[in-house]
């Protein structure tokens, strides 16, 4: 698995006291350092305005540019949501979307898999609305480029503890989305009753469930299930991983009660997926995760599982899925069919 990072992802926030803080990025890369698997790490580049024009307003673009230049020396939010920023996030939120781009060009190219380990997360953010900590859209930005370079349609897989309501946003035209997540929790959508078959084989699925304590062995089955559910719905060439580790146990923000060990059986899962329909491209993209050590742990296993080709583990059984969740499922399958 190639791994994408810049030293530049720890200037976004730096010296603010904020959970999604430059330590994260930093403890993950120190980990994987330690751990002799930070080697031939690939540089990213800025994402384009062109690149970042096919998911957000010109407006919104041009808006970022102007409130995080008015900072100077200081942090605020920008006025489209909770998003703090600071005199150098604009540079960060360029080269994070770009990030993405460049882990999706490798899968392509390399008919592989790859890593952005990037911040500011993305999947909050909507077309002409930073929010949620995030400034661009960094999945979404990876999923038009796969579109514009390679005709590649794409399955956004969402397991972060919130919805992604910027994705679901801007998905359709060849963008398909799939979370579970807390609900109701931050940012309020991805209810139960927000799931579509949408024009041309694409669809957004969402997977609603209670905000704690859902449980490690449920949380995996439940995503093997899903996974199978919107893959063969949506015949993706490429699935894009919005990477967010807040499900874990004793994460400050979000916290499912599922244990940090959970991402190796995510990631089986994944791969399984991305070998049957896509050939075995996937880029995983980094949002939330506020424990810098289940951060660091969950990203070191996925690297893992990927390196040895691992796509199944007969860890959980389908019968621990929650009635609620089994027949949302059921529900689910049966409309997109
Ligand atoms: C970003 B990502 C709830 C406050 C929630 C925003 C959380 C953003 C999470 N009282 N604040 O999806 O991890
Ligand atoms: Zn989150």
């Amino acid at each position: 698995m190639r791994v994408v990072y810049d030293e530049l992802y720890g200037d976004h926030l730096l010296g603010i006291p904020h959970p999604e803080s430059p330590g994260r990025v930093q403890a993950i890369a120190d980990f994987l350092r330690r751990n002799g698997r930070f080697e031939d790490i690939l540089a990213p580049r800025d994402a384009t305005v062109e690149e970042i024009g096919r998911v957000h307003e010109a407006g919104y673009i041009d808006l970022v540019r102007a409130e995080v230049s008015a900072m100077r020396d200081r942090a605020g939010y920008l006025s489209t949501g909770d998003t703090a920023v600071d005199e150098r996030s604009f540079a960060v939120a360029l080269r994070a979307a770009g990030g993405a781009v460049v882990a999706m060009e490798t899968a392509m190219h390399e008919h592989g898999s790859a890593f952005a380990i990037v911040r500011p997360p993305g999947h909050h953010a909507e077309a002409a609305r930073g929010m949620g900590f995030c400034v661009f859209n960094n999945v979404a930005i990876a999923a038009r480029a796969a579109q514009a370079q390679f005709g590649a349609r794409t399955l956004i897989v969402d397991f972060d503890y919130h919805h992604g309501n910027g994705t679901q946003a801007v998905s359709g035209g060849g963008l398909s989305y799939v979370s579970a997540h807390a609900f109701p929790a931050y940012p309020g959508t991805g209810g139960s009753a927000e799931n579509y078959a949408l024009p041309g084989g694409d669809a957004i699925v969402n997977m609603p469930l209670p905000p704690h304590q859902f449980g490690t062995e449920p949380f995996i089955a439940l995503w093997e299930r899903l996974l199978r559910v919107a893959a063969e719905r949506t015949r993706p060439d490429l699935l894009l991983v919005s990477a967010g580790f807040d499900y874990v146990s004793g994460d400050p923000v979000g916290d499912l009660g599922v244990d940090v060990g959970a991402a190796k059986h995510l990631s089986a899962a994944i791969n399984a997926t991305a070998q049957e329909f896509c050939g075995g491209r996937v880029a995983y993209v980094l949002e939330g995760g506020y424990d810098v050590d289940a951060l660091s742990q969950s990203v070191a296993d996925i690297i893992d599982v990927h390196n040895a080709g691992q796509t199944q583990d007969g860890g959980a059984e389908g019968a621990a899925i929650p009635v609620t969740q089994r027949e949302l499922l059921n529900r689910i399958e049966g409309s997109l069919s």
